[in-house]
């Protein structure tokens, strides 16, 4: 065994100069409408120059409306960049700021100034909302989902326009229109949120858009989550019984005046085109209603219904923190076939989640085209029986004329659809699949020369896409779709890595903290709704309510906003404090009751999924100890420091009962199980001279098992990198390149693109898991795929937002490279490594002002390297990645 003593550091081969990329706002892509006063500045430099540390910036901030002397802060020391305080006098509603920065590094002077960033707050005094929230005349209720409603208004506006905002949300999902345009390219505004204390709204710039004279504004508005199907138990009218919408348009004048115009008493609605809009059922699009011209001003509204103007409390509106949901791209059918049955089948090759675009010939007048969506096909037809209730079924009614047609105000999870009633021969030009979720930053990759693992990387990244549809949820396509915690819980770190989540989950746990009970108790699903009376008053669920730490405690450790922890500390603390009263005053959860437990796991009946190996007990104590530790070191970041000894003497205590009740004194399992051994190390919860012990039972454990997986939702995520930083990493390799039921790769050999609810979602012989709860795209076991980035590819965060990197790669003789590559807030980390008989070679990216501590895989003292491009070689022998040094303890 031997390794290079030192890494070769690339040397630029000619200088560029040190830039600055534009400044981002908080965690915005798109800084317009934004609800922060004080809103805090991030920027990245790009260069190659080997070392390159930031050692001091300056701040401009200048209004664009009136140039005058911008605010300067002078040279800063210091090397932050992620998230600096804004430097400036707090702002106002509607106002407007130009941000620039430069830095400066070890020598030399300034770079120059980074393009400008402008930004503009939403309104962030609520009395400035003078439109109203009005309700159409709802036409009668269809079948299977209610109709779509086109409201519309008219207003005069004064010339000297300089520019216009358009700010608006629903009761119910909507489109907007300004002067016959649509406005924006959001799908299924205002989004999924805790509407009772938090309706979001947008704000677009139409100043293109708007004229001076008469202006038309129209709203389409369907029932979306507020009024749609809603949950598992078939209930609709959930948050109400009508829709509305409430618009404004602000228009400003050169003179400096403004006119505000929006939704009132005046608007007038009808039932439009789509006869029938639901998330969970489809869409019905009837092209001979068509309404030409209906949101231009001078259209005759004459027969349209009065809407009524609701009573609203202007002052739950809140701003966006995150991207809205937006089109992604298209996928285009690969195959087109005849089921045994004589249905016409397309197959996208993909599971995904959008709809479908059609291309529609002219067919005669009254025609139904009927799309129906699957995600598999059984015996050759499509397997909808795990959609349950949602029929996933869209309709459109051709007129004579061609048009192309996309449905507005549904989504179905789908790799099939069946066509019916296509006037003429159906080709792959007729139609495609238009993917659509949250319009996420994307941030991280991952590939290795093993063709099977790559394809599971991809299903992560495929299911992740599905499931952040404005809300993360459990599932994309049967009659649930809900913000499950505990999925998101053990996916988070999976999540921040592949997509910039900061934001939405910001948002989203927002949500999570105005959800929860006084008594501190967390809902199991955010945002939280009564979908189903039957439902059993469900205590404070340990891995579920646990969001309310981890999640938080993710998005600080992947972006380095520390603010999240001081805005989630009141919800975080009294998680912590529920989930211990539940546990009682021996910490032991001796009071019983109903808990999922590790859900799921592998060796649970079809039908009884909560009956794991390990019981909840255990794992909730687990829970209950990682928990308190979280928020013990949240209270020493936010400087909390009685907190901090409290929650750190709680942590203590729970780890104790832990090894009381559930460990030998030598280190083994009471309820020998991957799960238990795995909580047991990966949570820090065993002493020292127990860990190696436990590691190399688990490891036995895992042989016993067949090399299986032998864990659910909980445990699964844990089991490699317990395995990995106790020193038998080829166990944890053999585990993961296992390709029989259960393991990670058998959904991949039988054809998975995404990642399935269920170990054995689809049975070895081809038919569907004949348990009711089947779903083909849930990211929750997928949430694997973090051991990949920090351990096969080998990068991770050792300090908040990767100021510091961990580089420790983890090779297996199975594969000859693997490569992994993270956009830090700092810039683009990356690593990559070929194994080639026992020579292992790696190449490390540490960006700009950041240092990343690499453990080789021979075992030998770990180096620090500054920011560039390093290249390390080692020789490793067979086996030798069981070896390899203990992973980040705090992943
Ligand atoms: C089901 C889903 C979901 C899980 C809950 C407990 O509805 O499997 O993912 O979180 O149960």
């Amino acid at each position: 065994m031997s390794t290079s003593a030192q890494p070769v550091t690339a040397q630029p081969v000619t200088a560029r100069p040190v830039t600055v990329r534009p400044v981002t706002v908080e965690h915005h892509r798109e800084p317009l409408g934004i609800g922060q006063e004080s809103p805090r500045l991030s920027w990245v430099v790009d260069t190659d120059v080997p070392g390159w540390v930031q050692r001091a910036h300056e701040i401009e901030v200048s209004d664009p409306d009136h140039p005058g002397e911008p605010l300067r802060t002078g040279r800063v020391d210091g090397c932050e960049q992620v998230l600096v305080p804004w430097p400036a006098a707090p702002l106002g509603s509607r106002e407007r700021r130009s941000v620039r920065v430069r830095v400066w590094g070890q020598e030399g002077g300034p770079t120059a100034w980074s393009a400008p960033t402008v930004l503009e707050t939403g309104l962030l005094d609520a009395g400035l909302w003078s439109s109203r929230m009005v309700a159409p005349a709802l036409p009668p209720t269809g079948e299977g989902g209610e109709p779509a409603v086109l409201l519309r208004g008219e207003a005069d506006v004064r010339g000297g326009v300089v520019r216009a905002r358009l700010r608006a949300t629903a009761h119910g999902v909507m489109t907007l229109h300004l002067n016959g345009a649509p406005v924006g390219e959001d799908v299924l505004h205002p989004g999924w949120t805790s509407y009772a204390t938090r309706l979001r709204y947008s704000t677009w710039d139409v100043t293109d858009l708007v004229r001076e004279g008469r202006n038309a504004l129209g709203a389409h508005l369907a029932d979306g989550w507020w009024r749609g199907h809603l949950g598992f138990a078939g209930l609709r009218d959930v948050y109400g019984a009508t829709t509305a919408a409430l618009v404004q348009l602000e228009v400003e004048h050169a003179d400096g005046t403004r006119t505000v115009v929006g939704t009132d008493a005046s608007w007038r609605s009808t039932l439009g085109p789509v006869t029938r809009a639901d998330l969970y059922m489809g869409e019905t699009f009837d092209a001979r209603r068509r309404l030409e011209g209906w949101s231009t001003p001078g259209f005759d509204d004459a027969g349209w219904d009065a809407v009524t103007v609701e009573p609203f409390d202007t002052s739950t509106l809140v701003a966006p923190d995150g991207p809205p949901v937006r089109r992604q791209g298209v996928v285009r059918a690969v195959a087109i076939t005849t089921s045994p049955s004589g249905r016409t089948i397309v197959d996208f090759g993909q599971n995904l989640v959008g709809r479908l675009r059609l291309h529609v010939p002219a067919g005669e007048p009254g025609r139904v085209v009927t799309l129906r969506h699957a995600e598999v096909l059984e015996h050759g037809e499509l397997g909808v029986r795990p959609l349950r209730a949602a029929r996933a079924t869209d309709e459109v009614v051709l007129d004579g004329r061609e048009f192309t047609w996309e449905p507005e105000f549904t989504l179905h999870g789908f790799r099939y659809a069946e066509v019916d009633g296509w006037p003429g021969g159906l080709t792959a030009d007729s139609l495609e699949a238009v993917v659509v979720h949250t319009d996420l930053r994307r941030l991280g990759e991952f590939e290795c020369s093993d063709p099977l693992l790559t394809r599971l990387h991809e299903n992560v990244l495929w299911s992740m896409r599905g499931n952040f549809v404005d809300v993360p949820t459990d599932c994309p396509q049967r009659d649930e779709r809900l913000g499950w915690t505990g999925d998101l819980q053990v996916f988070a770190p999976t999540a921040a890595y592949l997509y910039d989540t900061a934001g939405m989950l910001t948002g989203w746990l927002a949500d999570l903290a105005a959800d929860q009970h006084p008594d501190g108790n967390v809902p199991v699903y955010v945002p939280w709704a009564d979908v189903d009376p039957d439902l059993p008053p469900l205590g404070a669920e340990a891995g579920w309510g646990d969001a309310a730490t981890v999640v938080p405690w993710t998005v600080y450790e992947r972006s380095g906003d520390a603010g999240v922890l001081r805005r989630q500390w009141g919800s975080m603390t009294a998680w912590v404090d529920a989930l211990s009263s539940r546990a009682g005053h021996a910490l032991d959860f001796a009071s019983g009751g109903f808990s999922f437990g590790d859900w799921l796991d592998a060796a649970a009946p079809d039908d009884q999924p909560w009956a794991a190996r390990l019981p909840w007990q255990a794992v909730a104590t687990a829970y209950l100890a990682r928990s308190a530790q979280i928020v013990r070191d949240a209270a020493g970041v936010l400087g909390e420091t009685a907190a901090q000894q409290r929650y750190g003497d709680l942590a203590d205590r729970v780890a104790a009962r832990y090894r009381t009740e559930y460990v030998t004194p030598s280190g083994r399992a009471a309820f020998p199980s991957q799960t238990a051994y795995a909580l047991g190390l990966a949570f820090g919860l065993l002493r020292p001279d127990q860990r190696e012990r436990a590691g190399e039972l688990l490891a036995e454990q895992v042989a016993a098992d067949g090399y299986h997986v032998g864990s659910g939702f909980l445990g699964t995520p844990l089991v490699c990198d317990a395995l990995a930083d106790t020193g038998n990493g080829a166990t944890a390799w053999r585990l993961l390149l296992q390709t029989q039921c259960p393991s990670w790769l058998y959904p991949v050999t039988m054809g998975a693109t995404t990642i399935w609810e269920r170990w054995n979602s689809m049975l070895p012989d081809g038919s569907i898991n004949p348990g009711t709860m089947t779903s083909f795209n849930h990211y929750a076991l997928g949430a694997v795929a973090d051991f990949l980035h920090r351990r096969v590819g080998g990068l991770a965060p050792a300090a908040p937002g990767y100021r510091r990197l961990r580089v420790a790669p983890l090779p297996h003789p199975a594969l000859t490279r693997a490569r992994t590559a993270h956009e830090t807030p700092y810039g683009r980390a990356a690593a990559s490594w070929t194994l080639d008989g026992g020579e292992f070679t790696l190449e490390v990216t540490v960006p700009p002002s950041t240092e990343a501590d690499v453990h080789l895989p021979d075992g030998s003292d770990p180096v620090t390297v500054a920011a560039g491009v390093h290249r390390f070689t080692c020789t490793v022998t067979e086996g030798v990645a069981a070896e390899a040094p203990a992973a980040f303890a705090g992943a």
